[in-house]
């Protein structure tokens, strides 16, 4: 940890550097954002009056309608010409949350994500196949700037060409892949299928990202690649990929990179600040961003945060690893669950494959189901049986059972080879 001090610093000199860049972040914003000078004068809050990291509880939350209403720059807080790069959220309804970067925000990005790289395990030498996606979505440009920035060697492939990436990842001998988790298990796949063991390449990490992924789709890319898979999470509006990630050592949580991002956890219907380990929305707050400073930007995203010391040595906080959003939560016939829930059941049985979808309808006026699960290539049991213990489970887990449970030949439902999966799709 020597050479990466900042990493393992104690936390009392940690929260005073994080005070010092809140004051400024407040300030930037009040400066030159109209709409946070607005919103800081009706909270009734000045720049001045921020004095210690527990003074962020009394500014205003920033949500993803005030980004779509300030559309494209209205919360760009520089110059045009300081804006060196803009990116814009992977959103699918409504206008794209659009950000910008200066040549220092560009900079904080890539040291974030080298610092992400060296967590996960990657050392200067390494080469890395860079499978997100390039363009204005983060993944692609974020992981490859970090990669270079490290002194490892960068591919930089982007999504698709699945057959492609597979003799790259061959012939180049890469050691790291990244990607989102379901494009991980498409590689798996593909790789059996070009008559190629995915076992037999040199890859040794997969950093995963963009997406959810629960314990058992991430087992599934471990035993499939025969990787260590490592989670890498963040958000365009913060800055993109980097803003935290799991650490090699411990694969116990994702370390928030908090001399860069202040994180807490608020309770989604209240709003009020939870308790250290209880589920949540995840709050953040950038703290060296010039052009677009965010304050208590609120994610959507659920998970708990952990400050006891890591095994790893880093002092940074960590965050559970992200398998649901507030807004992904499936409302049926009043019955409350989380696709990642549903994920978790089905991904128990053997001889199922990691891919599923939920097809939500209406029925006279009755909210209806269709869940449909894929069978392995290797599945030779009883169909029947393992879909009557599997709706057992449902119920005995989730207190409820779809309306439909179709178990899938293998193959059927659809891959995503670029951006982000989806797996529900609500028709209602
Ligand atoms: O997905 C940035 C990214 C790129 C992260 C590459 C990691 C790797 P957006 O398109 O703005 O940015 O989407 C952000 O994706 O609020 C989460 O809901 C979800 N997300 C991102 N990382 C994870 C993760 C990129 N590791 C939204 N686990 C976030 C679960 C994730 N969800």
């Amino acid at each position: 940890m020597s050479t990466y001090n900042v990493e393992g610093r104690d936390r009392e000199s940690l929260r005073e550097l994080q005070a010092e860049r809140l004051r400024e972040t407040v300030e930037r914003a009040y400066e030159h954002v109209p709409f946070y000078r607005e919103a800081l004068d009706a909270a009734g809050v000045h720049p001045d009056d921020i004095e210690s990291v527990e003074d962020v509880q009394a500014l205003p939350m920033t949500t993803k309608a005030d980004f779509r209403d300030e559309y494209p720059d209205g919360l760009f807080a520089v110059d045009d010409d300081e804006i060196l790069r803009i990116h814009a959220s992977s959103g699918t309804t409504g206008k794209p949350k659009i950000v910008g970067y200066t040549d220092h925000d560009l900079d904080v990005w890539s040291e974030v994500v080298e610092r992400s790289l060296r967590a996960a395990g990657v050392e200067p030498g390494d080469t890395v196949q860079n499978a997100y996606g390039y363009g204005l979505f983060t993944g692609g440009l974020g992981l490859h700037y970090g990669i270079e920035r490290l002194g490892a060697t960068v591919i930089p492939i982007g999504g698709g060409q699945t057959q492609r990436q597979v003799e790259l990842l061959r012939d180049l001998e890469s050691d790291v892949l990244t990607c989102t988790p379901s494009y991980a298990l498409y590689v798996a796949e593909t790789a059996e299928e070009m008559g190629i063991d995915p076992h037999e390449l040199p890859l040794s990490t997969v950093i995963f990202g963009a997406e959810p992924c629960t314990d058992p789709m991430r087992e599934a890319i471990e035993q499939r690649l025969g990787v260590t898979g490592i989670d890498i999470y963040g958000l365009s509006e913060i800055i993109g990929p980097g803003v935290s990630n799991e650490c090699h050592e411990a694969q116990d949580g994702l370390h928030i990179w908090e001399d860069h991002f202040l994180p807490e956890v608020i309770d989604p219907q209240t709003g009020e600040r939870v308790a250290e380990g209880e589920e949540g929305e995840l709050v953040l707050t950038t703290l060296t961003k010039e052009a677009v400073p965010v304050i208590r930007y609120r994610t959507g995203d659920l998970t708990t945060l952990t400050y006891d010391e890591c095994e790893c040595g880093r002092t940074m906080v960590r965050m559970d690893n992200v398998t649901g959003r507030s807004d992904d939560l499936l409302i049926v016939r009043g019955v409350n669950c989380y696709p990642s829930e549903i994920e978790s059941v089905v991904l128990e049985f053997d001889g199922v494959a990691p891919y599923y979808r939920i097809d939500l309808d209406r029925e006279d006026q009755l909210d209806t189901m269709t869940l449909s699960v894929e069978l392995e290539e290797e599945f030779d049991g009883d169909r029947e049986a393992i879909r009557s213990a599997m709706l057992t489970r449902l119920e005995n887990v989730l207190s409820f059972t779809p309306d439909d449970l179709r178990l899938v030949d293998p193959g059927e439902l659809a891959r995503t080879e670029v951006g982000k999966v989806q797996r529900v799709f609500d028709h209602r």
